[in-house]
């Protein structure tokens, strides 16, 4: 692999033209990492020895893959005085000398990492999986995960049997052309190689303190001068959500401002929201920036939605994980019926609505501010913390609708197992799915279609239990310092089978 500072040199006349008018130069040429299926044998390919630099301009058409990389390898001491501009200040010291990293595509796709090994555009393909489990993946090659401004999406597992297959990688941030834009885009260690450009467009990739985690409910500002400070003629945000996007009736996030300089968005779930800037200058160029939002909470978290959510009540519950006692204390309605052995609409928001007083299974409270910017924060904000357990919200139509339900567990203990049951409360039509967040990480979708819950009718909670679906079981892992690390997401099928929906009807079993 040869340095990317020889394809600076190459262009030298472009490079001087390009820094006097500090405007950014694009060659448009995709490297290694555009929208094709990467291929680790382009990228493999030995340097060819061109017999010594030349000096002679490109012409931008010219720059492909090959152009790039078929460059011999200039050593340090050739380029130092290149750019040395005799005040010790370069104007394009932007792409300056990089190596860039090792694709590491194999020939064959390895099982449980999540990688495209392979390289062939999918991660994980063929490999078998348990239905309704999530893993992080990537799709680009294995060597680039992490760099620049790639990231991690993640796969689900699909199927109805008792083993699925995983979906496409979704939500992440693949290797893209290098732009002129201070990162990394083809996330090859290396960012604005071979551009030569001063970036007025300064795009954040992960980790970057201008693109900080959100929190579920929290608005979050979005503000297009940390990434452009020129002369702007139009500002565009776009946002896009996660999996229950596609099962509510309404966006998971509200938004404020999107055509605008300084926009905001509220998450009203937790997972990934993938953002793009695109920016019109003054003389009509337009840039882009894509990053991603990691919105989460701490500890255990689990989210509800279904479609019908502006027109039937679904209640989430969440077991006590240290007793494995029926869900209801009898077959009756669960106003008549729920007890503390779960978290539930009755016994776990800010405001208790039921007979039994505030559920608690010895958590100790945690910070107000992990709480209170949910619908009822100003609840929490009187009780000045927030409960372990707890809802943020109940969507039964009258106090909410069409929004998820959700129960929190900010500081699990390590080891515990906790059971997951959603129950119809109306008793007509839902198709709810779950999502199962350990650290802040998806590690379960349960019910997303196609593998939606057949039947999920029953007689409405005010005559009896009605329907009810036990989720999965959730064996979290927390490190020394209390930190929710990650979990093992269990789906449960009727009692001795090993594929199915445990749908009951009138059966508060645990
Ligand atoms: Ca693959
Ligand atoms: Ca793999
Ligand atoms: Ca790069
Ligand atoms: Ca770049």
């Amino acid at each position: 692999m040869t340095t990317r500072r020889a394809a600076c040199l190459s262009v030298l006349p472009l490079v001087a033209l390009a820094c006097a008018a500090e405007t950014p130069v694009q060659f448009g040429g995709t490297l290694d990492g555009g929208a094709r299926p990467p291929d680790a044998r382009v990228d493999a390919a030995a340097p060819r020895d061109l017999g010594g630099r030349s000096d002679t301009p490109v012409a931008p058409v010219d720059r492909g893959v090959i152009a790039v990389d078929d460059r011999p390898a200039v050593e340090p001491s050739d380029v130092a005085n290149i750019y040395d501009t005799g005040n010790g200040s370069d104007a394009c010291a932007v792409g300056a000398a990089c190596t860039a990293r090792p694709d590491g595509c194999e020939a064959r796709e390895r099982c449980g990492n999540g990688l495209d090994d392979d390289c062939n555009g999918q991660s994980d393909e063929a490999c078998p999986c348990i239905p309704g489990t999530v893993q992080d993946c990537f799709l680009g090659p294995p060597g680039r995960q992490g760099v620049g401004q790639c990231r991690a999406g993640t796969q689900r597992c699909q199927g109805t049997g008792e083993f699925g297959s995983w979906t496409a990688c979704g939500g992440g941030i693949s290797p893209g052309a290098e732009t002129c834009d201070n990162l990394d885009n083809n996330c090859d260690g290396c960012a604005d190689e071979g551009l030569c450009c001063r970036a007025e467009l300064l795009c954040p990739g992960p980790g970057d303190p201008r693109v900080p985690d959100g929190r579920p409910f929290g608005l979050y500002p979005l503000r297009g001068g940390m990434f452009f400070t020129g002369d702007v003629r139009r500002w565009q945000w776009a946002i896009r959500g996660g999996p229950c996007e596609s099962v509510l009736p309404r966006p998971t996030f509200e938004t404020y401002g999107l055509d605008t300089r300084d926009g905001a968005f509220r998450p009203t779930l937790s997972g990934d929201y993938t953002i793009t800037l695109t920016v019109t200058t003054g003389t009509g160029a337009t840039f882009t920036c894509t990053f991603v939002v990691h919105v989460a909470g701490p500890g255990l978290r689990v989210e509800l939605c279904w479609d019908t959510s502006t027109t039937v009540d679904v209640d989430l519950y969440l077991h006590d994980p240290r007793n494995n006692r029926p869900w209801f204390s009898s077959a009756a309605g669960p106003l008549d019926s729920a007890n503390n052995d779960s978290c539930n609409w009755s016994n776990c928001e800010a405001n208790i609505r039921g007979r039994m007083g505030r559920v608690n299974w010895g958590y100790p409270t945690t910070p107000v501010a992990n709480c209170d910017s949910g619908p009822f924060g100003a609840g929490w904000r009187a009780l000045g913390m927030c409960s372990n357990p707890r809802l943020d919200i109940d969507n039964n139509l009258s106090k909410a609708s069409g929004v998820p339900e959700n129960v929190n567990v900010d500081n699990p203990r390590d080891g515990e197992t906790f059971r997951i049951m959603a129950q119809n409360f109306t008793g007509t039509r839902a198709r709810p799915v779950v999502n199962v967040y350990c650290g802040g990480r998806l590690r379960g979708t349960l019910g997303a279609a196609p593998d939606s819950l057949p039947d999920f009718t029953g007689a409405s909670g005010y005559t009896s239990v009605g329907a009810m679906w036990r989720v999965a079981d959730v064996a979290v892992r927390v490190d020394a310092s209390g930190a929710t690390t990650g979990c093992e997401v269990t789906p449960l099928h009727p009692p001795g089978m090993r594929a199915g929906f445990d749908v009951t009807r009138n059966d508060p079993r645990y």
